[in-house]
Formats: C-alpha cells, structure tokens, sequence
C-alpha cells in the first residue's frame, strides 16, 4: 500500500464493499445537477431564492438510513458543503448555512445518529472548492470565470484566509459530531488552460489539514483529492478495468462513485436512470476488483428520496439481502472467469456471478477437483458438476471436449429470476 498511508481503519471498509453517497443541498431545489451555478454562469444573486426556500420539510433522515439499509448499503456519505459553499451544518464561521433558511434546524447531527443507530458507518463529503467565500479566488471552474469585475477583484481574495476558514470547518465537522468513519474531499486541479488557478496541496495546506483529520479522528479513512496520498482513491463515474496496484505491485484500496443518471444533485427531468440490473453488475464487477461501490441519490427540496430512486433501492436490496454472501467481505480470485461472468471470493467460498445466460453447459477452466459442492445462492438448490481430470483423455465421441481440468456446471435451461444469479462454489 505504498501508494496510501496505512494509517485509516480498512478493515470495515473493505468488509463493506457498498455504501450510500448523499448529494443534497440548495442544488436539489434548481433540481438540474449539482453544478446547475457553474453551467449556467449564476451569480450569488441568481442563487439566492434557493436558500430562502430551503425548507425540507419532509426530511426524516431514519427513512435515509433505512433504505440504505434496504439497499445492502453498509455506510452513508453525506454532502457537509458542496462547491456552491452552502453548509447543511450549524457552522460557527459562516451564514451561508442551513440554519439561516427557512428551515432552521441542522441537518447533519440527526443524519449521523439516525446512520448510527442502525449500525451503518458514516462519512462526511466535503468539497475543497466554495463558489460562494468571498477570500476563495475565482478560477477556471468558478462561476464568475468569465466575469472581469470578479478576474480583476482576485487581487484582494486571499487565499490563507478562505484556507483557513476550510481547515476550521473540517475541525468543526470532526469534533462535533462524534466518531466519523470517512471523509472525502473534492477536489484539486492543476493550472490547465481550462482551469487557470487551479489549486492543490499548497493552497488547501493539504498535510496540516490532513495531519489534523488523523488526531481529531484516528482511524478515519481519507480519500486521495487532497492532492497528497490518502487511504483510498477515487475513479468518479468510471469502472476500472482491473484491480488498483500501487507501483510496487500491492494492492490500492479503491472506491468507485457512480451516479444514477449522469447527475450527483436531483435532476428533476433526467430520466436516464441506470436499472437495478445494470447497478447490481456494477456492484459485482467492483467487488471482483477488489474495490467499494458508492451509489449516489439526490434526494429533493422537500428531503424525500424520490420514487425512481427508491424502487432502484430496494430492488438492488432484493438482490443483496440474497447474495450478500458473494459480496461482504469478498475480493477478487485467483482464477480467471468464462466471459460474461465475474468471480469474487471469500476464504475458499468462490462465487460465479452470471451476467449473460449460457446453453446449458458452463466450462470453468482449471476448477477441475477443486470444487466439493455447487449451488446456487438465491435458493441453495444444487447445481450438477463434472470434471475432466488432468492427464484425462477428453471424450471422443464428442465434438469437442473441453481442455483437462475444467468443471463443467451443468445449469436449467430456464434462468433463474433473480437480476445476477450467482453460483456459490
Ligand atoms: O460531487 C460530485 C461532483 O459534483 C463532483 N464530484 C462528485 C463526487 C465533480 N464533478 N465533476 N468534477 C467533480 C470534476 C470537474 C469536472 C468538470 Fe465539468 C468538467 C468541470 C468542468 C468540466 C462537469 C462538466 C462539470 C461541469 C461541466
């Protein structure tokens, strides 16, 4: 792990393999992605109506925790402050907060212990960027980019003071609120032509901050956009190909973020919402990889998770709650598996996850001897296996025989109705 320093606690983490990511905040009411001040050039005016109409009046952050529950998910990320630097907490150092709209009431405190109570893990998203501080100095992402007035007032913005202010919130967040198990900044970006001031390690001051997350939380996993090393990285919206490996070949702890459809805030008119079939694959590729899948919602104005996004939810659960045991605790297997099939595996527990449904025969090389028992898992019904042992003439009669050594899986011709069947081996 040469790439992470060892330092968090992995071992929950890992055993969690999915969790809940929380994208809410004043966005939800333009309802038109989180990034809806950036893409539409609005100025802090043009944002104003959505925090004077902040009032969720609906929000019952037991439901959150439940349905995450319901889901499989084994922890919640919730967003503290987005780039739009509006804080769902009762933040000493700021007005720009929940408790100055209509609402009024502090939104993370029940959030953690509603999380807590049923046993989930917490984190807390954090974005590095703040389109709203008056000290953070307008950049290629910011939405006044294009603005001279605010290029030209960059030479009285200071950036110690937005960065100090950065570093008191996060102490805020880490000691008012008891144990918190994750923490994932957002984000840093170089200097690009697109991106003139960027910012990174210096500007954030990303080993003090870093140094004062460990003491005020020892344990705490903390991911890799601080622009320094953290104890796992970050692909966003983006499966990779194979296990994470540092350059000395160990393993990088790694967790994949991807939305419903394409937006993190709630977008009322997206209707491109992934299926519970295409997420649960996601979930089982991640886990064959040895990575986390954390699946966002965006829940609306009025708090509630919307009704797409729920049976989303609880169908992903109806999967979980049957094949957990191919997923908790599991990584990836020594062995290579037939296509349109992944792997995962615990101890000497293999598990065959079927994403396409084969003609009746399934060859598994090099698993020849090597398997007691097959079943499947929604159902523990038996599965018929055969092998063809080393050094065993294939039969002849045959058209063609499959290689020594494999196991041939002898399946119903009629697939199961479970969105991934999965073959506990
Ligand atoms: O919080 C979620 C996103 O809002 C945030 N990270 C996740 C977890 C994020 N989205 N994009 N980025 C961070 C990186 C920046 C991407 C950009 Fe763009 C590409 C900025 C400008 C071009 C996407 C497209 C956002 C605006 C236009």
């Amino acid at each position: 792990m040469s790439n992470a320093s060892p330092t968090g606690d992995h071992a929950w983490f890992a055993e969690s393999r999915f969790g809940m990511f929380v994208h809410w905040g004043l966005y939800s009411l333009a309802a038109r992605h989180e990034w809806v001040k950036n893409r539409e050039r609005l100025t802090d005016e043009d944002y104003q109506p959505y925090f004077d109409h902040f009032d969720p009046d609906l929000h019952d952050p037991d439901e959150w925790a439940r349905l995450a529950q319901a889901a499989g998910m084994r922890y919640l990320v919730i967003t503290t402050k987005h780039h739009d630097g509006f804080c769902l907490w009762d933040s000493a150092h700021t007005d720009y907060k929940v408790t100055n709209t209509p609402y009024g009431k502090d939104l993370i405190a029940p959030l953690v212990k509603a999380v807590r109570d049923r046993g989930i893990r917490i984190g807390f998203y954090h974005s590095l960027l703040d389109w709203h501080h008056p000290q953070f100095p307008v950049d290629g992402h910011h939405p006044q980019r294009d603005d001279e007035e605010f290029k030209a007032a960059n030479a009285d913005r200071d950036m110690t003071q937005y960065t100090d202010y950065l570093h008191a919130q996060v102490r805020e967040l880490l000691t008012g609120y008891g144990r918190i198990d994750y923490l994932f900044f957002d984000f840093s970006y170089e200097g690009r032509p697109d991106t003139w001031n960027g910012k990174g390690r210096a500007d954030w001051r990303s080993e003090e901050l870093l140094a004062m997350v460990r003491q005020l939380q020892p344990g705490i996993l903390v991911n890799d956009r601080l622009d320094i090393p953290g104890d796992f990285v970050t692909p966003e919206q983006y499966q990779p190909d194979a296990p994470l490996r540092a350059a000395d070949g160990s393993p990088v702890p790694w967790e994949v973020c991807q939305t419903l459809n394409g937006s993190w805030g709630y977008d009322r008119d997206n209707l491109d919402d992934k299926s519970p079939d295409l997420l649960i694959r996601m979930l089982v590729d991640t886990v064959a990889k040895d990575g986390n899948l954390l699946l966002n919602v965006g829940p609306t104005g009025r708090g509630l998770i919307d009704p797409r996004a729920e049976r989303t939810f609880r169908a992903i659960g109806e999967w979980t709650r049957l094949h957990g045991r191919a997923v908790y605790g599991c990584g990836p297997s020594e062995f290579t598996a037939p296509p349109d099939c992944r792997y995962t595996q615990r101890g000497d527990r293999l598990y065959l996850h079927l994403f396409a449904w084969p003609f009746g025969h399934l060859q598994l090389p090099g698993l020849a001897g090597r398997v007691r028992y097959a079943q499947f898992l929604h159902d523990a019904s038996e599965i018929a296996v055969q092998s063809i042992a080393e050094g065993q003439a294939p039969d002849t009669t045959r058209m063609s025989a499959p290689p020594a050594g494999t196991l041939t899986l002898r399946l119903p011709v009629r697939r199961p109705e479970v969105e991934v069947p999965v073959i506990e081996l």
